[in-house]
């Protein structure tokens, strides 16, 4: 039973409880897997449901977190997923112990997971993702190219069915993390904290002045003060584009308007495509560890 196998009584049925016991493992092995990057495996965790969910097309209604294809290729060898291995693998032992859950519904829910365990919002969560099998991989060229403006930006989002602020409130997502020269071949983090979620992305992109870095890699931008930061083209095009930067420049000065609105828009990427039996308020809201 403990195990999620079936009983005499009939197949097990996983409680809010059960799916609060697989965050707590996720919590646990996140405070104590502390040897990786800048500290956390949370940024790449956030970074893998994401990655799941975004190849979501409402036109076809194909892609999205249901089905979790990026465990095969070509959708693990697609360039945007580069690095997510780490993430995938942080799971495993988490999947070991609680065999019932499926990946799909795993992954997003280690995302929402992550967010919280790093001091961000609370974000509401429902399972009912089922894995599917490779033929369901989404074609390579869904997810964002971050050499490009916000034309590209609101196409694939778009896409998704987000509009402009939901486009912006997302973004904030890039406090936590950084950028790395095997993966993207972008380097560096977006702000001096990311491994704690905060709406400093927004704040150093208002206040900050960002120059074109010299050097080999791909154009990206570094802040002129310490020249340690980076900024992607499409971070830069919330600034540079008139509608992305009213909601900037909101984020940047109520950090309580983020939070919410960034936990709205996260779960809505996170259920993407996903035919849940379930009801918006069946959603878990999971308590945070200590
Ligand atoms: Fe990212 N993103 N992202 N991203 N992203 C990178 C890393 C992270 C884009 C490009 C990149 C979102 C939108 C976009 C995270 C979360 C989110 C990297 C660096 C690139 C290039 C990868 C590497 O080299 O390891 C683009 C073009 C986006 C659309 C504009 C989301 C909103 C911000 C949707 C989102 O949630 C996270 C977290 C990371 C850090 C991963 C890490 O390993 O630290």
């Amino acid at each position: 039973y403990l195990n999620g196998e079936s009983t005499p009584a009939g197949p097990f049925v996983p409680t809010k409880e059960d799916y609060q016991k697989v965050y707590d493992a996720i919590a646990h092995r996140l405070a104590n897997e502390t040897d990786y990057d800048d500290g956390s495996y949370g940024p790449v965790l956030v970074r893998l449901a994401w990655h799941a969910s975004g190849t979501y097309d409402k036109t076809t209604g194909t892609g999205g977190s249901n089905g979790a294809t990026m465990r095969f290729a070509p959708e693990s060898d697609h360039g945007a997923n580069a690095g997510l291995k780490h993430a995938r693998d942080f799971l495993e032992p988490i999947k070991a112990q609680f065999p019932w859950i499926t990946y799909s519904d795993l992954w997003t829910l280690a995302g929402a997971a992550a967010i919280q365990e790093l001091g961000g919002p609370v974000i509401p969560w429902r399972p009912g993702r089922q894995d599917k099998d490779v033929a369901a991989c989404t074609p390579d060229g869904r997810l964002p190219d971050a050499s490009k403006n916000q034309d590209h930006i609101r196409a694939i989002f778009g896409r998704m069915g987000f509009d402009d602020r939901e486009m912006v409130a997302l973004s904030g997502a890039h406090a936590l993390g950084r950028a790395h020269t095997d993966r993207s071949g972008y380097e560096g983090p977006w702000d001096f904290s990311p491994t704690v979620f905060t709406n400093d992305y927004f704040k150093l992109l208002v206040d900050e002045k960002w120059n074109q870095r010299k050097w080999n890699g791909p154009a990206q931008f570094t802040d002129k003060t310490t020249s340690t930061l980076m900024m992607l083209p499409t971070d830069i095009a919330l600034i540079k584009d008139k509608v992305f930067r009213k909601h900037v420049d909101r984020y940047a000065k109520d950090q309580d308007a983020f939070f919410k609105e960034f936990s709205d828009v996260y779960v809505k990427l996170l259920e993407l495509g996903v035919p849940f039996e379930s009801k918006p308020e069946d959603r878990i809201v999971f308590k945070a560890s200590e």
